[in-house]
């Protein structure tokens, strides 16, 4: 098992892992930075791939997504233990004179209510290997649960919680092979509960996932959607060659 507690050192043999300040890392799992970026024609493509690339060899997973319509032109998705590292890719991104148009900052996590799912998927919700090779439809949005009057989610006992998570649960895993789901929370770190992040093999994919889950009580009378971003998984020289 990965676990990374206390003071991680820079580690000599991956250059570029020391970023000057100790590492600030999450008890348990990894932090999780969505970055999504207009191209204009300013951009130094080289340093932009060398960034992702000095990312990588430091140990962070770098997901690239060439981004549909006119909210970003592309998306970059990093996970690792280190917070700063995080920083380090985006202060990178930035200084290759790629505009950042909006963010998400989250963690990964294990739902309470996924505490009986075996270790091994366990590990994969904390320590997820990114991209899935075979799902290159992406999309990604904000989500978190309603406290309305009517319906708070909050003020609902455990049970009932967890007993909606369960119907929800199987709703999604009629989606196994077609989507891969990385929840990500961010209660008290940016304006959203969740960051859900969709992995599927053909974009009709994610629409399928997310239209059956709305008539699933758990998201009907209780889930709360931010914007979305929509694009395809790509390597990041194919990904700035789509966009610039
Ligand atoms: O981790 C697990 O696989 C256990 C079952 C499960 C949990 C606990 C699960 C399965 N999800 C869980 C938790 Mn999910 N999920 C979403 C969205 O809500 C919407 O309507 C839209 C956003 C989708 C599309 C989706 C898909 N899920 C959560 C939580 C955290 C709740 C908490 O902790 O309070 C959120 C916010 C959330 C949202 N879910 C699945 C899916 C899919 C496809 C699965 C099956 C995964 C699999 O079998 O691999």
């Amino acid at each position: 098992m990965i676990s990374y507690t206390g003071r991680v050192p820079a580690d000599p043999s991956r250059p570029g892992t020391d970023t000057g300040h100790d590492p600030l890392t999450p008890t348990v799992g990894w932090g999780v930075l969505h970055l999504f970026f207009r191209a204009g024609p300013g951009v130094d493509a080289e340093a932009a791939v060398r960034a992702v690339k000095d990312a990588r060899a430091g140990g962070e997973q770098v997901v690239t997504v060439a981004l549909l319509g006119h909210k970003a032109d592309l998306a970059v998705m990093v996970l690792g233990p280190d917070l700063w590292r995080l920083r380090a890719l985006q202060s990178a991104l930035c200084g290759a004179g790629l505009e950042p148009t909006g963010s998400y900052v989250s963690l990964t996590e294990v739902s309470e209510y996924a505490e009986g799912i075996p270790e091994e998927m366990k590990q994969a919700r904390l320590y997820p290997e990114l991209p899935p090779p075979d799902k290159k439809a992406f999309c990604f949005y904000p989500m978190s649960k309603r406290r309305s009057a009517e319906h708070n989610w909050y003020a609902l006992e455990y049970e009932a919680r967890q007993q909606l998570m369960r119907g929800h649960g199987a709703v999604g895993r009629t989606f196994r092979g077609r989507i891969l789901q990385l929840i990500t929370g961010s209660t008290g770190l940016d304006d959203w509960e969740w960051g859900v992040t969709l992995f599927g093999v053909h974009p009709d994919d994610l629409k399928a996932c997310v239209y059956e889950m709305r008539f699933d009580e758990a998201s009907a009378r209780y889930a709360e959607f931010g914007p979305f971003w929509t694009g395809m998984v790509g390597d990041i020289e194919d990904v700035l060659g789509s966009v610039l």
